[in-house]
């Protein structure tokens, strides 16, 4: 079984980050180490919220991790609680980095135009830095305009997403995946670009409701479907699907869950969704 270290903050109410990518991960069949940022009581879009940083662990874990020789097939960073604590991570990244550990940083910041409230103007560029050493990264179109300096736009044509997967790239990560584009009112989708110049999108139902945490199940979904076997683009279209049924899950549950969307019903789903690709990739006779 592969395993995987997610590093992202215990938001203890809200159904995102690492409450969202242990259960997501581990049902999808792989192990999920945790090393967590900080520890809130809720997540920052709440009225209000405590937020205890963990920064000072990162070192003494990462260290113990070390004198213990544990690896990781994968890394997948989330919300980092800040500036100072994306420079720790580029450190982790490079020091658990091995010649096929997998690096998926979703550079968890902003949506909607804005920055989340916890950070500054000048956070985008230290989180910059740990897309630097990443092999995919996730951005939706709001921290992707903060990444590369771009102007943010809710409508657009194809030409300002090339832009803004190159100007991507030009960060230095292997793939950028641009999450939230859409060309065609209902329709809604991810794009990405690698270094080969190879380009995808995947586009699904564009749904009216919209949860916080999406991305996080997002991300996890697809880290979890890379980590089984699954190619990038097969990753993003089962995410994508997942996604587009734990909103309806959500919108159809009736439950005044505005902070996250009901992924926990959808789950054996998912697994069914991922078996099911896992078997159309399985030759005949192998
Ligand atoms: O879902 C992203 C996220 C993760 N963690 C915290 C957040 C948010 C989004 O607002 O506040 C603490």
């Amino acid at each position: 079984m592969k395993r995987i270290v997610t590093i992202q903050d215990i938001s203890c109410i809200g159904c995102c980050s690492i409450t969202v990518a242990l259960p997501i991960i581990s049902a999808m069949g792989s192990e999920c180490g945790i090393l967590p940022t900080a520890v809130l009581s809720n997540h920052t879009m709440f009225s209000d919220f405590t937020c205890a940083d963990l920064s000072d662990q990162i070192e003494p874990i990462s260290d113990m991790w070390k004198k213990q020789g544990i690896t990781f097939d994968g890394i997948y960073t989330g919300y980092l609680a800040s500036k100072q604590q994306c420079v720790q991570i580029a450190g982790f990244i490079e020091r658990f980095s091995e010649k096929d550990t997998l690096t998926v940083v979703d550079p968890a910041m902003a949506d909607n135009g804005k920055l989340y409230p916890a950070f500054d103007s000048d956070f985008p560029m230290a989180m910059a830095e740990v897309c630097r050493r990443a092999d995919v990264i996730l951005p939706n179109i709001t921290e992707a305009s903060f990444l590369t300096g771009m102007p943010y736009r809710t409508t657009y044509e194809k030409a300002y997403i090339r832009e803004m997967l190159e100007r991507l790239l030009e960060l230095g990560c292997g793939t950028a995946v641009l999450t939230g584009v859409s060309f065609d009112p209902g329709r809604l989708g991810v794009v990405y670009l690698d270094r080969d110049g190879k380009e995808f999108s995947y586009f699904t139902k564009h749904c009216e409701q919209s949860y916080h945490g999406t991305g996080d199940i997002f991300a996890s979904t697809v880290t979890g479907g890379l980590m089984r076997g699954l190619e990038l683009g097969e990753s993003l279209a089962l995410a994508a699907d997942f996604v587009v049924d734990c909103i309806e899950a959500t919108t159809g549950s009736g439950e005044p869950r505005w902070y996250g969307a009901e992924f926990e019903t959808v789950i054996p789903k998912l697994c069914q969704m991922l078996n099911d690709r896992l078997k159309e990739k399985t030759v005949p006779g192998e």
